[in-house]
């Protein structure tokens, strides 16, 4: 598959869930700005055919390099970095739960999602985009999930999607810091996410990044119940150099585990 279309489909999937993004995105097009993206990034399970081992082949097949493993203790993730084949094109972040940290009852909800996953449908890179592979869970069983995992939670619904889209700041012309596309955001009606600080990092980690807090919808759990869901959200990155004269090319820990929490139900 031609990279291109891996990112219009991936786009077009992500806004029907992020409606908020396309109007950030407009918004700045409307100043003039040209909005490209830092990164994407994709949230799995690491069982059953979609786990990073699994994925990673076909981030492979596009062009990326795995570049940087990260580790969430509290969270029980697991993550990699992946550069791009070009300089214009988008980072991948790729994270993974490590389900057998969950309580058993928890244990057994995600296998019970992840054993109805047909492994022949993991075949090409739109694998990205093709949401959730397992029938819903019961609006119970989403709630004993978010207790132990506001991650697994989401994953349950939402599944394998873009979970956010970047911009990268440093390509703006005129918006050239991430406070002034925060209050972009937030005179457009949208909220940050204040979680570890309205900026995470710092230029002496060589990154700062923001997010909104995620779009919601209405989502038909088993059981019939309905209830407004987190769905995706929008971040915004600006990366700096190190003394090497090379541009930051990781992401930062202690940022990133702020930013999940960006679809968390309970903010
Ligand atoms: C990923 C959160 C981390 C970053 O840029 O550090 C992240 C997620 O919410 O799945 O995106
Ligand atoms: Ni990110």
């Amino acid at each position: 598959m031609n990279i291109k279309d891996f990112y219009s489909a991936l786009w077009q999937d992500y806004v029907n869930m992020t409606p908020q993004a396309e109007t950030i995105a407009n918004a700045l097009r409307q100043r003039g700005e040209e909005v490209l993206n830092d990164h994407v990034a994709f949230r799995t399970f690491n069982i059953g055919p979609i786990t990073i081992k699994d994925l990673e082949p076909y981030l492979l097949e596009l062009g990326y390099t795995r570049y940087e493993p990260y580790h969430f203790a509290a969270k029980k993730l697991d993550a990699y970095g992946y550069t791009p084949p070009s300089k214009d094109l988008p980072r991948v972040f790729l994270s993974e739960l490590r389900v057998e940290e969950l309580s058993d009852t928890a244990q057994k909800i995600v296998h019970d999602l992840v054993v109805q996953i047909d492994a022949k449908e993991v075949n090409d890179p739109s694998i990205f985009w093709r949401g959730r592979l397992w029938r819903a869970p019961s609006y119970e069983d989403y709630l004993t999930l978010a207790e132990e995992s506001e991650y697994a939670a989401w994953l349950s619904i939402i599944g394998l999607r873009a979970n956010h889209f970047t911009i990268n700041v440093n390509a703006l012309m005129q918006t050239t810091e991430v406070a002034q596309v925060n209050d972009l955001v937030e005179e457009l009606g949208f909220q940050i996410n204040e979680s570890g600080g309205r900026i995470k990092g710092s230029p002496s980690v060589l990154l700062e990044q923001s997010s909104t807090m995620a779009s919601k919808q209405e989502f038909e759990f088993s059981d019939g119940q309905k209830h407004e869901v987190t769905t995706c959200y929008y971040e915004f990155a600006k990366r700096y150099f190190d003394e090497t004269g090379e541009l930051y090319q990781g992401f930062v820990a202690a940022s990133a585990d702020k930013i999940f929490e960006s679809t968390d139900m309970k903010k």
